[in-house]
């Protein structure tokens, strides 16, 4: 991945603000993979343009930037474009990171993507076949959220034993990536989630929900439309 060559022909494009154009950025409000790209972006104070789009009605335009049609996806100014929310994430904190949210990841990197590979991979597949339990065999609903409780009891462990948060003792690139899909996992039945023996899970989805950041991220915009007037994000 080119991700050097691409945030060097970006470095005037944020903060700085020294031009005029932005990047834009695809994205899905309730999308946990577009929800840590936005919180990356919200957090490194770059600025892009923000196009809310509707997975079952996705703009031509969108497509012909990524063929691959997954959100979030971002397009630089220059005609990059970066469509894994992973990269999106790292490509704007290198651009610009007050809040030291990629510390961890430049002093630990096999541990930020051995975590992620187990988050993305294993886990996200369990969330989804929990979520939509009734697509498949109903035993596998069941299994699938048991399979998940091993990894959310081993979070849960290490922010009692190890750390505050996922990337340290201040919040990070590790828990921005995260905590959208832990929340997600909690919605397919938030009573049971909540009776769950993780007080310091708890803890820490709690204060990310009820945060600033995650306010700034889950703001509702309408789909967009060519012709539209121009989102700032963040606002
Ligand atoms: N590996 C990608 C995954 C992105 C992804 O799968 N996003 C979902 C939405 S949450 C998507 O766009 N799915 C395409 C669809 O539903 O048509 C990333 O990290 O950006």
């Amino acid at each position: 991945m080119t991700l050097w060559r691409i945030c060097r022909a970006a470095d005037i494009m944020c903060n700085g603000q020294q031009q005029q154009s932005y990047p834009v950025l695809w994205s899905f409000r309730r999308c946990p993979y577009a929800m840590r790209a936005r919180l990356a972006i919200n957090a490194s104070q770059c600025r892009v343009h923000l196009r809310e789009i509707r997975l079952r009605d996705k703009p031509k335009e969108f497509i012909s930037a990524s063929p691959k049609a997954t959100v979030p996806v971002l397009v630089l100014p220059d005609g990059h474009v970066i469509d894994e929310s992973r990269d999106i994430m790292i490509w704007a904190l290198q651009q610009s990171d007050p809040r030291g949210w990629l510390r961890l990841w430049q002093d630990d990197p096999a541990f930020c993507d051995a975590f992620l590979d187990r988050l993305d991979g294993p886990f996200k597949q369990q969330l989804d076949r929990y979520k939509y339990a009734s697509r498949f065999e109903p035993a596998i609903g069941q299994q699938s959220r048991q399979d998940a409780c091993v990894f959310l009891a081993e979070i849960d462990q290490f922010l009692e034993s190890k750390a505050s948060y996922l990337s340290g003792a201040d919040f990070g690139v590790l828990d921005a990536a995260t905590l959208p899909f832990v929340r997600q996992f909690r919605g397919v039945d938030e009573i049971w989630f909540d009776s769950q023996p993780w007080p310091h899970l708890h803890r820490w989805l709690g204060m990310f929900l009820n945060s600033a950041d995650f306010g700034a991220v889950m703001q509702k915009y309408h789909p967009w439309q060519a012709g539209d007037r121009v989102i700032l994000f963040p606002a």
